[in-house]
């Protein structure tokens, strides 16, 4: 029986797992709410197959996490205000997609956000898949030396690549989404470079490729330097998981200990997404 309680299929060794056993059409019990979320601290992204929801369902579920992130920049649906649509149609003339390069979710604002949860409306047959990957192993498999030297710096973070008006022509290209870029993107904002997980007390390096910007205390070329360095282990293949969505599927990261991608292989195909997201914490680092 759907929601009595739940299976837990890890799809690698490093990150992500299928759950089972859960209709999120039908109320959830607060005891198998627990163990999504227990799934959620282990496993940083769980996948759900066949879940026909309304968008209110979507945005209540994604309110059991924790109340809704702030969304700049990026139009909300006028059907519920919560939730952001991500689409490509099929004659978008543009190969770029939304989303198309490693990050986390807005990891520039004071309190990035906790949960990104993304189902699918419609999707291609085959391509448009997402990436995602472990930042606490990439945190736990660096080098001794290296992990020490991370342990109390501090990174800087800023949209400014994403969302600043120099990118409005960047984001203009996605046709069929409204994204309004401001100066607020420019804001540099300092986070831990390791963070410590409330639930697991385990460690993470929070940086990515977009919107990490600099190191505290180097210079920008050497924290460019020093950042492409750590991104560069943490994305490597054998930290990452991959899904293939179909419609209905759903997928629930932890975008706090996360980094994903969204793949740009289906020029030609629709594909329509639902996005609401839960907020989180101002990142705590190991000396806090
Ligand atoms: O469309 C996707 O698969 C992911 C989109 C994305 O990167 C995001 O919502 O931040």
């Amino acid at each position: 029986m759907a929601n009595d309680s739940i299976r837990v299929l890890p799809v690698t060794g490093t990150i992500g797992a299928d759950i089972e056993g859960v209709d999120f059409s039908q109320d959830v019990s607060d005891e198998v709410f627990t163990q999504i979320r227990a799934a959620l601290v282990e496993h940083l992204v769980i996948f759900f197959r066949d879940q026909d929801i309304s968008l209110d369902q979507q945005a209540a579920l994604t309110r059991r996490f924790g109340p809704p992130a702030n969304i700049p920049f990026i139009e909300t649906m006028s059907e519920n205000s919560e939730v952001i649509e991500i689409v490509k149609e099929a004659d978008e003339k543009t190969r770029f997609v939304f989303g198309g390069a490693w990050h986390s979710d807005f990891s520039f604002q004071k309190e990035p956000p906790y949960v990104t949860f993304l189902r699918a409306k419609e999707v291609p047959a085959f391509g448009g898949d997402t990436l995602y990957a472990n930042m606490i192993n990439a945190y736990e498999t660096l080098p001794d030396a290296l992990r020490d030297k991370v342990d109390n710096m501090v990174g800087l973070h800023s949209g400014d690549r994403a969302y600043s008006p120099k990118m409005q022509g960047l984001q203009d290209l996605l046709e069929n989404m409204q994204v309004n870029n401001t100066e607020e993107a420019q804001v540099v904002q300092r986070h831990p470079l390791v963070r410590v997980h409330p639930e697991s007390g385990r460690r993470g390096l929070f940086v990515n490729p977009v919107y990490s910007v600099g190191i505290e205390g180097m210079s920008a070329e050497e924290g460019e330097a020093f950042i492409e360095g750590l991104n560069k282990h943490a994305l490597h293949e054998a930290n990452t998981c991959r899904f293939r969505w179909r419609q209905n599927s759903i997928a629930i990261w932890d975008n706090r200990f996360t980094q994903h991608y969204a793949l740009n292989d289906y020029a030609g195909k629709r594909r329509h997404m639902y996005r609401t997201t839960a907020a989180g914490e101002a990142p705590v680092g190991i000396g806090a």
